[in-house]
C-alpha cells in the first residue's frame, strides 16, 4: 500500500463543516504542500489552525489534525482536514490533494486498509458498515458490538477449542508409543463436538433474528383491489399516507412507510390491488406487487370479510403459501360472507381501527422480536450464516460416524470447520471476499 488515499468523510451537502481524510505514507507531506503552516515537524495527534492555499490564494480556513502511524484507524499516517462545509470548498480541497499526489479513495478503502494492516478483523469491518447504516437503536447497539469484536471473540474461542482438539489428536496419532501422553478418547472428542455444536446453534438462532433487525423487515401488504390494503397501511402508520377511496384500483404504485416494532424496523409496502388489469399503468403496478412476493420477509395478505373468496384471492393465497405470511381478514364491522380455512389469520377492521394490537402481537411472535436481546446477540451476514450451517453439517456427519471411524478421519473434518470459521473473521481470506465486503461501504470510510 504505497499510495496515499483521500476522500470526503462527511456527507456531501450543505453543512457547517466537512472532513476530508487522507491516509498513507505521504499523507502529512501532501497536506503540508497546500497548508500555510509547517506540518512535517509537528507532534502526533495535534490539531493545527491555518489555511489551504493554492497559488497564494486562500481557499479555506481550516483545522488540520495530524495523526502518525500506528495510532490511527488505518495504522497509517492520517491527516484530517476540517473545512467549511459546502460542496464547492470541500471538492476544491480534495482536488488540490489529488493534484499534489493523493489518490481518490475507493468506497470502504480506509476500513479495508485497517483490515489489511491488522487493526480490525472482517466481522469488525462489517460491523462498521452496519453501524453507519443502522436505522434503529437495536441495530445500532448490535453493530457496535460487532465493531468491538464481541462476535469475533466468540468465534475465536470456538476455533481455539477446535485447534486444541486437532493438536491432541495429532499428538495421539504421531506418538502412539508414548504412554504418558493422554489418549484422546472418542468420548472426549464427542463431548467437545457437542459443545461446539451447541455454541454454533446458538449463534445461528440469534443471527437469524438479528439480520432482520439490521436490515429491517420488508413487509408487503398484498390483496385484490378494495380489500383495504391502503387503509391498513394508514392504520399501522397512524398517518394518512396512502390514498383511500372506494374505487377499485386506487393504489397504482407502491406506497412505502416505516414502522418501529419493538425496536425493529418494518419497511411497509402498500401495493396495487392484484386483478385483471384494465390499462397499461395498472398492469405495471400489479406486476410490481407480484414481484414483491419473492423479496418480502413478511406478507400481509388482505381478504375482505364482506365478500366470498374470489379466484383472485385463491391465487394470492397459493402464491404466498410458502412465505412468512399473515392473513388479514379486514372489514369485520361488515357482515361475514367469507369462509376461510387457514391458519395465521388476524381479524380486523381498518375502518374502526380494531384488531391492530393482535396484528402487532402476531408479527412480534412470528419473528421472535421480543427475544431480541442485545446483551447476548451475535450476528453475521447471510454468507456467514451459510458458513456456520456448513460447519453444523460437518459436525452432524462427525457425530453419526464417530463410533465407527478412526480418530484421524475426524481430524480432517475438524480442520475444515476451523478453516470455515477462520474465513468468517478473515483469518483466512481471499481478495474476492474482501472486495464484496468493502464495496458496500460509503466513500471516506
Ligand atoms: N366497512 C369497512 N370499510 C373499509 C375497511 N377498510 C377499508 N374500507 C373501505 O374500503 C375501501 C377501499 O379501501 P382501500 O384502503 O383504498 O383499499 P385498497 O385495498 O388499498 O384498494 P386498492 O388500492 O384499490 O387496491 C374504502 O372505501 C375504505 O374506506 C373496514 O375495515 N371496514
Ligand atoms: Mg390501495
Amino acid at each position: 500500500m504505497e499510495d496515499t488515499i483521500a476522500a470526503i468523510s462527511t456527507a456531501l451537502g450543505v453543512g457547517a463543516i466537512s472532513i476530508i481524510r487522507v491516509s498513507g505514507n505521504e499523507a502529512i507531506e501532501i497536506v503540508n504542500k497546500i497548508f500555510d503552516h509547517d506540518l512535517l515537524n509537528v507532534e502526533s495527534h495535534t490539531i493545527h489552525y491555518g489555511h489551504i492555499i493554492e497559488n497564494n490564494e486562500i481557499i479555506d480556513e481550516v483545522l488540520v489534525s495530524v495523526m502518525r502511524s500506528p495510532r490511527t484507524f488505518t495504522y497509517e499516517d492520517t491527516v484530517e482536514i476540517n473545512t467549511h462545509g459546502g460542496i464547492a470548498t470541500t471538492n476544491k480541497v480534495l482536488e488540490l490533494l489529488i493534484l499534489n499526489g493523493a489518490r481518490m479513495a475507493e468506497p470502504g478503502e480506509f476500513t479495508k486498509r485497517a483490515f489489511l494492516n491488522g487493526r480490525i478483523d472482517l466481522v469488525e469491518a462489517e460491523g462498521i458498515m452496519n453501524l453507519i447504516e443502522a436505522k434503529s437503536d437495536v441495530s445500532r447497539k448490535l453493530a457496535l458490538k460487532q465493531v468491538n469484536g464481541v462476535v469475533s471473540n466468540n468465534i475465536r474461542n470456538l476455533r481455539e477449542k477446535i485447534m486444541k482438539l486437532i493438536a491432541n489428536i495429532a499428538v495421539n496419532i504421531d506418538y502412539p508409543e508414548y504412554e504418558d501422553i493422554l489418549e484422546v478418547t472418542t468420548k472426549e472428542v464427542e463431548e467437545e463436538i457437542i459443545y461446539i455444536e451447541s455454541k454454533l446453534n446458538a449463534i445461528l438462532s440469534q443471527s437469524n433474528n438479528t439480520s432482520l433487525v439490521l436490515e429491517g423487515l420488508k413487509t408487503v401488504i398484498l390483496g385484490r383491489p378494495n380489500v383495504g390494503k391502503s387503509s391498513i397501511l394508514n392504520m399501522l402508520l397512524n398517518e394518512e399516507k396512502a390514498i383511500v377511496t372506494d374505487i377499485a384500483g386506487t393504489t397504482r404504485d407502491i406506497v412505502e412507510g416505516t414502522l418501529n416494532l419493538n425496536g425493529v424496523y418494518l419497511k411497509l409496502l402498500d401495493t396495487a390491488g392484484v386483478h385483471e388489469a384494465s390499462d397499461k399503468v395498472e398492469e405495471i403496478g400489479i406486476n410490481k406487487s407480484l414481484n414483491l412476493i419473492k423479496e418480502a420477509d413478511l406478507i400481509l395478505l388482505v381478504l375482505d370479510n364482506n365478500s366470498e373468496l374470489t379466484d383472485e384471492d385463491k391465487k394470492l393465497l397459493d402464491l404466498t403459501k410458502d412465505k412468512n405470511r399473515i392473513i388479514i381478514v379486514n372489514k369485520i364491522d361488515l357482515d361475514k360472507k367469507l369462509d376461510l380455512e387457514e391458519e395465521n389469520v388476524i381479524y380486523i377492521s381498518a375502518l374502526n381501527k380494531t384488531g391492530l394490537e393482535n396484528l402487532r402481537k402476531k408479527i412480534v411472535e412470528m419473528f421472535n422480536l421480543d427475544s431480541i436481546n442485545t446483551d447476548m446477540n451475535m450476528f453475521v451476514n447471510a454468507n456467514d450464516i451459510a458458513k456456520i450451517k456448513k460447519c453444523l453439517n460437518i459436525i452432524k456427519k462427525i457425530k453419526e460416524n464417530i463410533k465407527n471411524i478412526e480418530i484421524d478421519m475426524i481430524d480432517i473434518d475438524l480442520r475444515e470447520i476451523n478453516d470455515i470459521l477462520g474465513s468468517i473473521i478473515g483469518e483466512s481470506y481471499d481478495e474476492e471476499i474482501l472486495d464484496t465486503v468493502f464495496k458496500n461501504f460509503c466513500l471516506g470510510k
